[in-house]
């Protein structure tokens, strides 16, 4: 038996609200219980929460494509507020070329020539922090720790000149900003979207990227005609909108889960080697990325109802990692979980193609931590930094008792 739309549960809430957005938690719940497919009124959407549904339509790109966008905005009759992703916003045939580049220089294997020199660059800066403190040190984890990190190896990854770097978190806060609806969040950010579009612009050329980073090598790869030289500077811009935020984000829910969550700490403390696993549980408990768009090609059930062809799918990534009908006690920051599977990531084609580059930076960082530090908790309670799509903090006050 199928279900039309006319006869899904309706549930009148904004996800994009500053309310929810403060506390995403109950929202996500009255979703997934409302059932598997819903009808969000506010912006006449169709949604999605529940894990096994996401994640069957995120592997469903030929029915559930991307290329009308990923945002609440439909491609097909809206112009975009830039020209669309190469990889992000595109489905094959065109999107191959791109994700076969960027998968090989952002691949396990190509990261090897990394991990040394980034996990050095953590010990360096926890050391920067620690050194001649103590017993105890009190600081923003954000600033100190999740923004700072990142800030200091991926732009150099990149190959990056130095001047402008702080134009690339406002300019990430925007492009995740702007997958939402034009609400006050996206106003906020339009005064300074020419310029720092512009600024990103301008370095995605060759010539002003180091010869030995991931633009050139995106550089080297239209040299070889794996893809067009006019499609390089696009990658480059790939790596610019995606790269910096998110991880910034993934290392302050990580670091959020072990200061609130001690018996992780000590399970961190006892086994470094699980830094990995605590950062993609973090990814999973907090979802970075909360939510993205597909678009219907075609009619299409989804759990009984159906989907008509052009309708625009919001996909909750975040509510889906947390379903209990997939994970035993999903509210639980746990390291003794396999969070495998997660969404948090995307699923399929389009599933993040800087994953390794988030691992790394979050092995890097809490490895030099974990070697230092004796106990963590919160100094205060963390602020939260809203945004249309991601599940961000402001500021994160932690303790820190050095061992
Ligand atoms: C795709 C999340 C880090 C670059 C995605 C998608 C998600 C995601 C959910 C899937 C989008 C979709 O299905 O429509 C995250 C999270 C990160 C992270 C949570 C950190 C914890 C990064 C980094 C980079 C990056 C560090 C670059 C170095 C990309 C790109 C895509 C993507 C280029 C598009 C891939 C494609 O469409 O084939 N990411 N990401 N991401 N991510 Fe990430
Ligand atoms: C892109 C991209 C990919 C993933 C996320 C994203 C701003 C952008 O290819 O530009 O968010």
């Amino acid at each position: 038996m199928t279900i039309t739309l006319e006869s899904v549960p309706v549930v009148d809430v904004d996800p994009f609200s500053h309310e929810v957005l403060e506390d995403p938690l109950p929202m996500q719940a009255a979703l997934r219980e409302a059932g598997p497919v819903v009808v969000l009124p506010r912006y006449d959407l169709v949604a999605v929460a529940r894990y096994a549904e996401v994640r069957a339509a995120l592997a469903d790109w030929q029915r559930f494509p991307s290329s009308a966008g990923v945002g609440m905005s439909d491609f097909r009759r809206e112009t975009p507020w830039r020209p669309p992703s190469l990889l992000l916003e595109a489905d094959p045939p065109h999107h191959d070329a791109p994700r076969a580049v960027l998968s090989a220089i952002l691949g396990p294997r190509a990261l090897r020539r990394l991990r040394d020199r980034w996990f050095a660059d953590a010990e360096d800066l926890v050391a920067g922090l620690l050194d001649g403190a103590g017993p105890v040190v009190e600081l923003d984890g954000m600033a100190a720790l999740a923004e700072a990190f990142p800030l200091r190896v991926f732009p150099d990854a990149v190959g990056l000149p130095r001047e402008g770097r702080e134009n690339l978190l406002p300019y990430g806060d925007h492009a995740f900003n702007a997958f939402g609806p034009s609400n006050d969040l996206v106003a906020k950010g339009a005064p300074r979207v020419a310029e720092l579009s512009a600024w990103v612009g301008s370095r995605c050329a060759r010539e002003v990227l180091a010869d030995d980073g991931f633009g050139a090598a995106i550089w080297a790869a239209s040299d070889r005609g794996d893809i067009t030289p006019a499609q390089a500077p696009l990658i480059v811009r790939s790596l610019l909108t995606a790269g910096v935020d998110t991880t910034v984000h993934g290392l302050g829910a990580v670091l959020h889960g072990l200061a609130t969550h001690p018996d992780a700490w000590a399970t961190l403390r006892a086994r470094p080697e699980r830094a990995r696993v605590a950062f993609d549980e973090a990814v999973r408990w907090q979802s970075p990325v909360q939510t993205f768009f597909r678009t219907a090609e075609v009619d299409t059930p989804i759990g009984g109802t159906v989907v008509p062809a052009d309708r625009k799918i919001l996909m909750f990534l975040g509510a889906a990692n947390r379903d209990p009908r997939h994970w035993t006690d999903p509210d639980r920051f746990d390291l003794d979980r396999d969070p495998s599977g997660h969404v948090g990531y995307g699923m399929g084609i389009h599933q993040c193609v800087g994953q390794h580059v988030a691992r790394l930076e979050g092995a890097a960082l809490l490895t030099a931590l974990a070697r230092r530090v004796e106990r963590i908790e919160p100094a205060a309670s963390p602020i939260r930094h809203h945004n249309n799509t991601m599940r961000a903090f402001a500021s994160l006050p932690l303790r820190l008792h050095l061992a």
